[in-house]
């Protein structure tokens, strides 16, 4: 099972603009980062904007994107614990975002059925992967 999920690689491809799609572990959603990843700024608190879309390309409105993430490879998670808001259908600005040092960083987003309170279902998971 676990060599299963480890050759379910997170897919990065690059598309016009600096604008960078990634697809979600489960193959239900694909994320299209519209904050350009080559200009992060190092110690400043900004924003990122991303675009969700289920499998069928329809913008995945009202979903709860719950935002982590962090350095796998010093082990730390992210300083900030940044907030998703969905802006327009389909598009969410990630707010509270900070990175303390230069290095491999990553910034998951955990997307959850929204609407209701409690128990809601998993969507699936975007893992952007990105040098700083
Ligand atoms: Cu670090």
């Amino acid at each position: 099972m676990r060599s299963v999920l480890l050759m379910l690689c997170v897919a990065v491809s690059l598309e016009a603009a600096g604008e960078v799609v990634v697809a979600g572990r489960e193959g239900r959603v694909s994320a299209t980062v519209l904050t350009g990843l080559d200009a992060l700024p190092l110690n400043t608190m900004h924003s990122w904007r991303v675009r969700l879309v289920d499998s069928d390309g329809e913008p995945l409105s009202g979903a709860r994107v719950e935002v982590g993430g962090g350095m796998p490879m010093h082990d730390h998670g992210l300083p900030t614990e940044p907030t998703a808001t969905e802006t327009e259908p389909g598009e969410y600005r990630v707010d509270g975002v900070r990175f303390h040092m230069h290095g491999h960083w990553e910034l998951t987003l955990e997307i959850r059925e929204g609407g209701g309170s409690g128990e809601s279902g998993d969507v699936d998971t975007v893992t952007i992967k990105f040098e700083l």
